[in-house]
């Protein structure tokens, strides 16, 4: 017999439905994004008793004409028809030609019943059927663009949800919509999809990597604010490296997140919840705690009346998503107080990517334009150990494809960085020489030493009248270069250094020679990425052998902030030597 209705009692919806399963790699080939996560999360749920004190909801496909609010006729049309007969035998190669997609029979009716749980269980919040919601689905959503699936995603759910509550429910009053996507990675295509729509706040905290992570494009940059009447309602926090945690998450949420939260006000706040920055995770290298992602939801429940969607979206360990989603789930039912404590103080990196964003927001914000006191920044952070990941994918670290890929420890970034930033370019030489004015030519730089034993061998030729020659060893370089832009599908600015082929390539590089500077769409990214430098193709052997010069690149890259005409003087300088 069900307990008598308590009034105080939250109401919380709870969704999950066995034929977002059927979604699945079409041989059975081993996939982080497989069925057995939803399993997991239910399954866990279930034996906590957690559904007997929810309600209950079943998933619902979404129609057409609300998918269509933020994907084109042409992508509803291949997501609709993707899993029939007709495309038997085309499927593989359709899936083939996005980034990180599959499909089989039960793809269309997945993504169908995806989009509309969302949809569902927002609604009910709105309206205030229900406090808030769980929406355990799949397939994720927030990579999926207007018209491309991407990152396992096929329709983007949670921006399908927050256009049907502002589009077809206005009675529901939801005028003003938080969207919190603490999914490891950059929600690329709800940031795309409400670019300049200030009715709904995009805030996504991911690891960015300096542009190396996935999707690795520069849209997960702080400096993507939104536009026109979107600008300062699009909030990017890009981790510069892993091994964040709940420490860091709660310094983003107390000092970027929440203050713009209270401003803003928003009516309901939808959560693209992924759980790949949770420890353990194999792809996200982070390490929130169950108690981390109770805490974060807590502090959300103090804004829009605690009208909160969680819309699951990415999250590949299945103890882990397991173990979050009920401490979630705990949260909402709000029976119990939080206990737990936070182990690690933030890293001091995350003190550094929280005042970019806080200066790059401010003036959209004023609560974010009191500087953070000294005692916070110079005291409370931890020192890490940190990886320079080298790679010819974009996402390295913890999901390495096989390709070239080279790990760089060592205790400390800046150690590293310090010397070789100090290298000045001389101005009016350019292209002759780079004059090294704090590094004594004898000593290489100190990670080198282990990694690369030939470090030694490849330093630039002797100091030449205060500047160092560094032709000879330049001439080797076969083929590398940094490209601003998406190391995946669509190619930004390359900044090609002598082409040629390398193993595996067929043609030069597209882009070698390219001098031109990006066109349209592209551009808006050159503003804002400051210190990204991809470095990709090479063989590995490759890799070891320019290590030097690789750092020399990056250095000079992340130093320079107007990345156009340093790059293409950058370029310059590294032709004329080749
Ligand atoms: N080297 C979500 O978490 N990885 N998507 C591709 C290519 C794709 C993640 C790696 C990761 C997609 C929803
Ligand atoms: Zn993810």
């Amino acid at each position: 017999m069900a307990a008598p209705e308590d009034p105080h009692r939250r109401r919380v919806g709870l969704l999950y439905d066995e034929r977002m399963c059927r979604h699945a790699t079409p041989d059975g080939e081993i996939h982080p994004e497989n069925p057995d996560r939803i399993r997991a999360i239910w399954q866990k749920l279930e034996s906590e008793g957690i559904p007997l004190r929810c309600v209950v909801l079943s998933a619902k496909e979404a129609e057409d004409k609300y998918i269509a609010s933020v994907h084109t006729a042409r992508h509803i049309k291949l997501i609709k028809n993707i899993s029939s007969k007709k495309f038997n035998s085309q499927r593989l190669r359709i899936a083939s030609e996005f980034n990180s997609i599959y499909f089989n029979k039960g793809s269309s009716e997945a993504s169908y019943l995806a989009a509309g749980s969302v949809m569902e269980v927002s609604e009910k919040v709105a309206k205030g059927d229900l406090d808030s919601a769980i929406a355990i689905v799949r397939p994720p959503g927030h990579h999926a663009e207007s018209d491309e699936a991407m990152g396992f995603c096929l329709f983007n759910n949670v921006a399908i949800a927050a256009n049907f509550l502002l589009n077809e429910r206005p009675e529901l009053g939801i005028r003003k919509i938080l969207i919190v996507d603490w999914d490891v990675h950059h929600g690329n295509g709800t940031q795309n999809m409400f670019y300049n729509d200030p009715r709904v706040l995009f805030f996504s905290v991911h690891r960015f990597d300096f542009g190396m992570f996935y999707p690795a494009s520069g849209d997960g940059s702080y400096c993507m604010i939104g536009e026109g009447p979107g600008a300062g309602y699009n909030i990017n926090v890009p981790w510069e490296q892993g091994q964040c945690g709940d420490a860091d998450y709660v310094a983003v949420w107390d000092h970027v997140l929440l203050p713009v939260a209270e401003s803003y006000d928003p009516d309901i706040i939808l959560i693209s919840a992924g759980f790949d920055a949770a420890v353990d995770d194999p792809l996200g290298g982070c390490c929130i705690t169950p108690y981390g992602y109770s805490l974060m939801l807590k502090k959300l429940m103090g804004f829009a009346q605690g009208k909160i969607v969680m819309a699951l979206e990415g999250g590949y360990n299945l103890k882990s998503i397991a173990d979050s989603v009920l401490a979630c789930a705990k949260v909402l039912l709000e029976e119990k107080p939080l206990v737990g404590s936070i182990k690690a103080q933030p890293l001091e990196s995350t003190w550094r990517v929280i005042q970019e964003v806080r200066h790059e927001l401010k003036t959209f914000w004023p609560a974010l334009s009191v500087e953070l006191p000294q005692k916070v920044l110079v005291s409370n952070w931890r020192p890490c150990s940190v990886e320079l990941n080298l790679s010819s994918s974009s996402e390295s670290i913890v999901e390495n494809d096989g390709g070239a890929s080279v790990t760089i420890c060592a205790t400390n970034f800046v150690e590293i960085i310090e010397p070789l930033s100090k290298l000045n370019i001389d101005e009016d030489n350019h292209g002759k020489a780079i004059t090294l004015d704090h590094i004594a030519t004898d000593k290489s730089p100190v990670v080198l030493s282990e990694e690369c034993p030939n470090a030694q061998a490849l330093m630039p030729d002797k100091n030449v009248d205060g500047c160092t020659r560094w032709r000879s060893v330049l001439s080797k370089t076969e083929v590398w270069y940094g490209s601003y832009g998406s190391n995946m599908w669509k190619p930004g600015f390359l900044c090609y250094i002598k082409g040629g082929k390398v193993e595996g390539m067929n043609e030069p590089c597209p882009g070698s020679q390219d001098k031109s500077s990006p066109k349209d769409s592209s551009s808006s990214m050159m503003y804002c990425f400051k210190r990204i430098v991809y470095i990709k193709r090479m063989v590995k052997a490759k890799v070891q052998e320019h290590l030097y010069w690789i750092y020399l690149i990056l250095v000079l890259l992340l130093k320079t902030s107007h990345c156009l005409w340093r790059l293409s003087r950058l370029d310059g300088i590294l032709t004329s030597f080749i």
